[in-house]
């Protein structure tokens, strides 16, 4: 029989670790499995829990319906409100119709919503810097009145910026972003406002921070770098870019192995992988797989971060219930 000498051309997968779920995504998905399991289903979930086609598909098939509005929820059913956080509006609302409610919300997003409140109190200014019509800034423009908060999004933005008053300003910012954009962000807004408030550390979060530090760590000497993870998940798209800044020549984010194009792989010699936050483990060792039936592929691990960070789910859904 005739060798493939495709299968034969090794292949050098350098894998980024950590990876994958952080501590809020297990949280939030573990959440909606109780509470399918405590109210029967069906479940409504308002907004996809995290933002990942698979999870969000896995949880349907066990009774989830995921809607946009709390309107399309029935007020006899349980709704869990997503990860990424929700205005205020919408948990006084399911008070008002006395539907029972699970907030999935991200604690470490929970304390951006809670340091915007304070510094609101305090009577300041508040600039969030971050994507717009992302849910995460929705919810944390919606935590205070209209008109608290200014959405910084880019450096044309914070160069830009006119508060009410320089000296009576706070910044927060969205848990997801670029960390080396945001610096750069930061760096001008606290040279126009020198006695603008910060965050005691950084609002992006450990696993955005880790999850872009380990793409860098792995990026050397990658001919074409893969995230898994979805197209509206921000931050598996911001590891695509962290990728190209790094200098790798391409970078694909792909739902699956059905999205792989061994095209891609052509000349590559070394292929670095890595997951956004909401990317289940088994879809990077499917592409894994998949890959290793046309190539001998050899798998280094490149670890440049330890995570031990996990998350109590609420009272009532805990191991204590
Ligand atoms: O779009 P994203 O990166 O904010 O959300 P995703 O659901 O992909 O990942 C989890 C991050 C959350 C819930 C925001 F903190
Ligand atoms: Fe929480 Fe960070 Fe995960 Fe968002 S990415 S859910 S803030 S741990």
């Amino acid at each position: 029989m005739a060798i493939d000498p495709a299968k034969t051309r090794p292949l050098t997968i350098r894998l980024a670790t950590p990876r994958g779920f952080c501590a809020g995504v297990d949280r939030a998905i573990q959440i909606v499995e109780r509470a399918i399991e405590r109210y029967g289903a069906p479940i409504y979930v308002r907004h996809e829990i995290v933002h990942n086609r698979h999870v969000v598909d896995r949880l349907k098939a066990l009774g989830a319906v995921f809607v946009e509005d709390l309107d399309d929820c029935p007020t006899d059913r349980p709704v869990v409100f997503s990860a990424h956080g929700a205005p205020k509006s919408v948990s006084l609302e399911a008070q008002a119709r006395k539907m029972i409610y699970l907030d999935a919300t991200c604690p470490l997003v929970s304390k951006v919503h809670v340091e915007a409140e304070r510094h609101f109190e305090s009577g300041r200014e508040i600039v969030l810097i971050g994507h717009a019509g992302h849910p995460e800034v929705i919810g944390t423009m919606g935590q205070l009145p209209d008109g608290a908060v200014a959405l910084v999004e880019t450096l044309a933005d914070a160069e830009r910026f006119q508060p009410r008053d320089p000296e009576n300003l706070a910044f927060v910012t969205q848990t997801t972003l670029s960390v080396d954009d945001t610096a750069d962000i930061v760096a001008a807004l606290q040279r126009r406002f020198p006695s603008m408030a910060a965050p005691h550390k950084e609002d992006i979060c450990y696993a955005t921070t880790n999850r872009q530090e380990a793409v860098k760590a792995v990026a050397e000497n990658c001919d074409l770098l893969l995230v898994i993870g979805s197209g509206n998940s921000s931050n598996s798209v911001r590891l695509v870019e962290v990728a190209l800044r790094a200098g790798v020549p391409k970078a694909f984010l792909i739902d699956d192995a059905s999205h792989l194009d061994m095209a891609w792989l052509t000349d590559a010699r070394t292929l670095g992988i890595t997951a956004g936050a909401s990317a289940p483990e088994v879809l990077v060792q499917e592409v894994i797989d998949r890959i290793s039936q046309d190539f001998a592929v050899t798998v280094q691990n490149v670890e440049s971060a330890r995570e031990t960070v996990s998350f109590k789910l609420p009272r009532g859904l805990g191991p204590e219930s």
